[in-house]
């Protein structure tokens, strides 16, 4: 009894299996198993292209960072050149300035005394001695190298210039004379101080 009504309902299921309605019902979840095996897939490509893509981004800013920091590096070494060398001249022009407008044994030309030929400048004592003069590395009066300057070197020319007009260079005796003093770093100008002594302070 129990095995025929099985016989029955698995022939009543295989009949409703040939029927239109089951193979209809059939294609579709094919179709939709398809479709989300597709699906799947896509999206495990689009995960790959994301990956490409965040690593090119990570590059990308990565190497914007880098040269970010390149720069700012620059940036720094550079201002740390220019101050330095703006003490250097500071200090220069400071202690010539100290100096007499003009030496008693002046002969009408600019630069040192012939008692003031020296490697040194201990015995510069007016404005116009240092006329020329240049050092490297950079020294104190008596010759003594200063410290932490090693690459760099200091230059003066002195000039007359018209007192009204300092731009105005002149051959002769003015009553003012314009120093220029200039530092440098391997050779290389970082900073220039322009100052105007005049005969009358
Ligand atoms: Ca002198
Ligand atoms: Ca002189």
């Amino acid at each position: 009894m129990t095995y025929a009504w099985w016989m029955l309902v698995q022939g009543q299921r295989e009949k409703a299996m040939d029927s239109p309605v089951a193979c209809d019902h059939l294609h579709l979840r094919r179709t939709i198993r398809v479709s989300e095996l597709r699906t799947l897939s896509k999206a495990r490509a689009f995960t790959v292209v994301e990956a490409v893509l965040s690593t090119v981004i990570v590059a990308v800013m990565l190497v914007a960072a880098l040269t970010t920091v390149g720069a700012s590096k620059a940036t720094q070494h550079r201002a740390s050149l220019v101050g330095k060398g703006r003490l250097l001249t500071e200090s220069l022009m400071a202690e010539i300035l100290r100096q007499s407008y003009k030496d008693a044994k002046d002969a009408g030309a600019l630069g040192c005394e012939s008692s003031e030929l020296d490697t040194t400048r201990a015995a510069f004592d007016d404005v116009d001695d240092y006329h020329g003069w240049s050092s490297s590395p950079p020294t104190a009066k008596d010759g003594t190298a200063l410290l932490n300057a090693a690459g760099w070197s200091r230059t003066v020319t002195v000039e007359w210039v018209v007192p009204t007009n300092p731009q105005q260079v002149k051959s002769g005796e003015t009553g003012a004379k314009r120093v220029t003093v200039t530092a440098a770093y391997n050779k290389v100008p970082q900073a220039t101080l322009v100052a105007i002594r005049t005969a009358y302070r």
